[in-house]
């Protein structure tokens, strides 16, 4: 689709872009913008359903740079999780996507981050991930690898913390790893993380060329180009298109989202199954030793009940529900106040 294409609700690539971005020339996050503009544009997301979450960091800076008349809240340093459960319980209707860091998520944010990953609350959740603290001037985070050197030399002697074996071990029902710069790879991906119903992750590798880009470093450009293992080509068929048919049963594997939608994997380098979670942590583990960073679609449950459906929560937001429909009713409260004698 050019960017002049209108998509199916008539709006074109324009409508879905935001303020001018303020970060350094060449970094990671701004790929990541283009690829997010694209990728709604194509679904079709209403921006006036879109709701755009994020932290501190330079990676939170970005909703301001697409859809900008989507609703927006930049929460504090780590605790965009809250926001983000407040906002979809409150209203099931719009379509949450929280942007965050490796610092925003894994640092000070990682006991909000394992939380909305077991909760299954239906939302995307990118994670820009550069192994630094960009905006405080590239000190180590918590996803730095061991061993890596930081620009002036230090050393970083503690184990990474992966997020997506941690999302993994947790039950998070679609994880999956990209590279800022691989558009074929991310835009697919990040219109299957929002078509699915329930807890998204995307953890993308997002080179910091202002303090992480360097020798030694295990998120530069260079880096990320020499050991990259892609999983599958991947492409992401939205319900309201046709289904199409793919004749090469052997080297596609399909899997059919919540809402209809349907994603292929064409396999290429590994036979993996995205459908078993213990084979990704097993995968995760197998490349993190061989020194590689495995992208693609790790796993995804798309059966599982996402969080507002689980605690029944209802359907319309709670902004239309009237008195009557909030007050509980005389039995149930006459029920409850018997249960407390
Ligand atoms: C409570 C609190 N502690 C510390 C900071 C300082 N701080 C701002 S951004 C940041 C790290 C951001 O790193 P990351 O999330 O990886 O984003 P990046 O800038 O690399 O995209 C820190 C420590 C803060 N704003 N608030
Ligand atoms: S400091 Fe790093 S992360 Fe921040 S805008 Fe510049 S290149 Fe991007």
């Amino acid at each position: 689709m050019s960017a002049l294409a209108l998509n199916r609700i008539g709006l074109a690539r324009e409508a879905y872009k935001g303020a001018a971005s303020t970060l350094c020339a060449g970094c990671g996050h701004n790929s990541i913008t283009n690829h997010i503009v694209k990728a709604l544009h194509d679904l079709g997301v209403e921006p006036h359903r879109l709701a755009k979450l994020s932290g501190i960091g330079c990676s939170s800076k970005t909703p301001a740079y697409f859809v900008d008349q989507a609703h927006g809240f930049n929460g504090l340093h780590g605790r965009m999780p809250a926001i983000a459960t407040g906002a979809g319980l409150a209203d099931r209707e719009l379509v949450l996507l929280g942007v965050s860091g490796d610092g925003d998520s894994a640092s000070i944010g990682l006991g909000q981050f394992m939380h909305l990953m077991r909760r299954n609350l239906d939302c995307t959740y990118l994670i820009e991930d550069n192994g630094t603290y960009g905006l405080t001037k590239g000190q180590f985070s918590a996803t730095a690898d061991i061993e890596s050197v930081h620009k002036r030399g230090t050393v970083n002697h503690y184990q990474p913390i992966d997020p997506c074996a941690v999302a993994l071990a947790v039950g998070t029902t679609f994880v999956a790893r990209s590279f800022s710069g691989d558009g074929r790879q991310l835009v697919p991906l990040i219109k299957a993380a929002v078509a699915h119903r329930g807890t998204a992750l995307i953890d993308i590798i997002s080179p910091c060329v202002t303090f992480n880009d360097h020798v030694g470093s295990t998120r530069s450009y260079s880096w990320i180009k020499d050991n990259d293992a892609g999983l599958h080509d991947l492409s992401f068929i939205p319900y309201y298109e046709e289904i199409r048919v793919d004749y090469e049963p052997d080297q596609v594997q399909e899997v059919e989202l919540y809402d209809g939608s349907t994603l292929v994997l064409s396999k290429l380098s590994e036979d993996h199954d995205a459908t078993d979670r213990v084979g990704a942590i097993r995968l995760l583990e197998e490349s993190r030793a061989r020194g590689q960073l495995v992208t693609g679609l790790l796993y995804v449950d798309e059966h599982a009940r996402d969080f507002a459906t689980r605690e029944r929560l209802a359907e319309r937001p709670l902004r239309d529900l009237g008195e009557a429909e909030l007050r509980i009713g005389r039995d149930d409260f006459d029920r409850l106040m018997a249960e407390l004698m």
